[in-house]
């Protein structure tokens, strides 16, 4: 079977362990639903440390990744497809800034602002490009194209 699909363009938000334990995910959905996103689907899940070495191998040379591992795999994690026009770019405002602490003072009303703690502590995750956002996608919910938002239509290479 194949649907018709929605009109905007899908991205992956996840909200992460401390935004879980912290009880944020019906704050998080509230902002969500109110700036006029759909959730198209959503799972939640426990990272082990595969899946959150692949899900961030961008980052693995970096310093801070073993402790962003560790982190990331330190609880369970909601991740979402979400669906709006410009979406993508959308949801990244809403987060604001990596640092949770710099957002509180630049973006007050952002969501990190609201439930992060710190550089790494941040609560929640944004794709940062259409091609993020198809590979995200599908590292979480395998091939939901069925009709294909904006960036299930990208390229996408695991
Ligand atoms: P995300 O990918 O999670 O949406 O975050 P982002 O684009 O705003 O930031 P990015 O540069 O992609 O970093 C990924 C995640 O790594 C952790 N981090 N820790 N200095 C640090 O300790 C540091 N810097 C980044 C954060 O959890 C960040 O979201
Ligand atoms: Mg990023």
């Amino acid at each position: 079977t194949s649907f018709m699909a929605l009109k905007g363009e899908r991205t992956l938000a996840m909200i992460k362990p401390d935004g879980i334990y912290g009880n944020f995910t019906d704050r998080i959905k509230q902002v969500i639903l109110e700036n006029g996103f759909f959730i198209v689907q959503e799972l939640m899940v426990q990272l082990v440390v595969e899946n959150a070495t692949l899900f961030y191998s961008e980052h693995s040379a970096k310093s801070f990744f073993p402790n962003l591992v560790e982190y990331m795999t330190s609880g369970p994690v909601l991740a979402m497809v979400i669906e709006k026009t410009n979406g993508i770019s959308e949801w990244r405002a809403l987060i604001g800034p990596t640092d949770a602490g710099k957002a509180r003072v630049s973006h007050p009303h952002s969501i990190r602002a609201m439930c992060g703690s710190s550089a790494q502590r941040n609560c929640v995750h944004g794709s940062d490009s259409a091609l993020a956002a198809a590979r995200e996608i599908l590292f979480f919910f395998g091939d939901i194209s069925a009709g294909a938002g904006a960036a299930a239509a990208a390229a996408v290479e695991l």
